[in-house]
């Protein structure tokens, strides 16, 4: 008796937080999103679940999420085991032809894939391919000593669209290809930031592993126009690795995206959070 009490109060709070979604669900009918999912924010299988349920939730809601994701850690690992050195300069990891097939295999292979299935697992439709496909992400070499790091040059994002369109939801790994059919090594970042600048997505959420871009007294900012964080960036407030996610959010920005989110992956339904409640997550940032 008491239990199904407890159960009825339960579930009118359900149907009320459902209802009050609405006008949120209504804001972002048929919008594109683009998820860049970090490697951090893979840490657990719970995490998996519950990340590709809220993918699953946007698409029934007739939003279209489109997935970049990292894997930096599960390269680290790969490389570890088959005993071959690695590192980065400045967030970058420099990548001789033999370190960009360890990462392609983990990521194009084992990442992808798992995130393909934690999502079909969850009714879903997801399909995984790499920047590589049909040319999708087109790079030319970083500067700098890095190897096979890519710069993304160009984006082909018809085969992004046409699985969007067919009901998909896409899934991809952040590899590049060269002009001479090379392979290059791209940072998940990078790679979200140029393929939402290629859809003109009306969003992109980056998922990290901090709240967000914090001012001089460590509050997260919730609301940042391209102007501010060029300053705040000037003056130091934003430094280190924040840098990186601020250029590719100024970048996508540039590039006709409407709208960058910068929050923290980790949090439990961390996009239905951003999307469908008006206390939203993270710090956006807007031209
Ligand atoms: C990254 C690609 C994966 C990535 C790497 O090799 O680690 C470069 O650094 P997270 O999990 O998002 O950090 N590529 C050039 O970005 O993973």
């Amino acid at each position: 008796m008491e239990k199904s009490k407890a159960m009825k109060r339960d579930s009118i709070a359900t149907a009320r937080l459902l209802s009050e979604a609405l006008p949120n669900i209504q804001r972002h009918d048929g919008a594109i999103i683009v998820i860049k999912l970090g490697g951090h924010a893979m840490s657990s299988p719970e995490a998996m679940k519950s990340f590709a349920r809220d993918m699953v939730m946007l698409r029934q809601c007739n939003i279209k999420p489109v997935i970049v994701h990292g894997g930096g850690p599960m390269i680290n690992s790969m490389l570890e085991k088959l005993e071959i050195p690695t590192e980065f300069v400045n967030g970058k990891r420099v990548s001789t032809p033999e370190t960009v097939d360890v990462v392609e295999m983990v990521l194009s292979g084992k990442v992808n894939k798992s995130i393909v299935s934690a999502i079909n697992g969850q009714g879903g439709r997801a399909v995984g391919l790499s920047g590589k496909d049909a040319n999708l992400l087109v790079c030319e070499q970083a500067a700098g000593d890095l190897g096979m790091v890519g710069d993304p040059v160009a984006v082909n994002a018809k085969v992004v669209f046409s699985l969007i369109e067919s009901g998909f939801i896409p899934v991809i790994a952040p590899l590049g290809t060269g002009k001479n059919g090379e392979t290059f090594n791209v940072n998940g970042d990078t790679a979200a930031g140029a393929i939402a600048g290629g859809l003109k997505a009306n969003r992109l959420l980056l998922l990290t592993d901090v709240s967000g871009v914090k001012d001089a007294d460590g509050d997260v900012l919730t609301n940042l126009s391209a102007e501010q964080v060029s300053d705040l960036t000037e003056k130091g407030v934003i430094s280190g690795g924040m840098i990186p996610k601020t250029q590719t959010a100024l970048d996508a920005i540039n590039d006709g995206v409407r709208a960058v989110v910068i929050m923290d992956g980790r949090m439990a339904n961390a996009c239905l959070l951003e999307l469908f409640t008006d206390y939203g997550a993270g710090s956006m940032i807007r031209a």
